[in-house]
């Protein structure tokens, strides 16, 4: 096989918490005042917390200090962390347990690559916190994606050398962050359309066939 490792973002790929970040960014921006809406919560996919807080403040003539951003973030961050806990291990599909559960089987070391500094309350509240053999996360980085850091110290966590890595990403920047670590990446959802992904996947089910390659 020519791979021997899956890295996995986390949002988007593994399971949905759009749906959260864009109720708690939008309560954040009506106490601003500034329009929010779900098409300029899509541009968040895949970007830091701090890089999500200036696209949203784009929309707002008054500038902010460093210490108002950081308050901000925190506060969106807090009723974020609270509709999380609506999640539950109904919210891992079935497909994608399966299909990770096939792949563990076929002998893959299986990883996380996430910006998310919430990722292991997330795995936890989806049931899947001892699951995986390595997660990186936004706490364990410094550059987030496009950057390579997230995935290229996945990697090194799970001893794997770049070019035996897979990743599995939904966000454009996921996927030239894999690249630019030297990795191939297989895409799905909107990240189908980059030409950078070597993979394009219709479902998180046709991951078995690109391992099985
Ligand atoms: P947090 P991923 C990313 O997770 C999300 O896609 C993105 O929308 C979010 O802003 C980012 O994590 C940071 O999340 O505020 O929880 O640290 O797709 O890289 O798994
Ligand atoms: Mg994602």
């Amino acid at each position: 096989m020519k791979y021997q490792a899956i890295i996995f973002d986390l949002d988007g790929v593994i399971c949905h918490t759009d749906r959260y970040h864009y109720l708690a960014w939008k309560q954040l921006a009506d106490e601003l005042g500034i329009y929010f809406d779900e098409t300029i919560n899509h541009r968040l996919r895949g970007v830091s917390r701090m890089e999500s807080l200036e696209i949203v403040l784009e929309r707002s003539d008054r500038t902010f200090t460093e210490e108002e951003k950081l308050l901000y973030a925190e506060k969106k961050n807090e009723v974020y962390k609270e509709l999380l806990k609506q999640m539950s291990p109904k919210d891992l599909s079935e497909e994608v347990k399966q299909t990770l559960d096939e792949l563990r089987a076929k002998g893959l070391k299986l990883g996380i690559g996430s910006s998310s500094k919430n990722a292991r309350f997330i795995l936890s509240r989806i049931g899947l916190e001892d699951y995986f053999d390595a997660v990186c996360d936004g706490n364990c980085i410094s550059r987030s994606k496009p950057d390579p850091e997230v995935f290229v110290k996945a990697a090194a966590m799970l001893s794997t050398p770049a070019e035996r890595c897979l990743v599995v990403e939904d966000a454009k920047a996921g996927v030239e962050a894999a690249v630019a670590g030297g990795m191939d990446c297989a895409a799905i959802g909107d990240a189908r359309c980059c030409e950078q992904a070597a993979h394009g996947l219709t479902m998180f089910s046709d991951l078995l066939k690109v391992a099985a390659d």
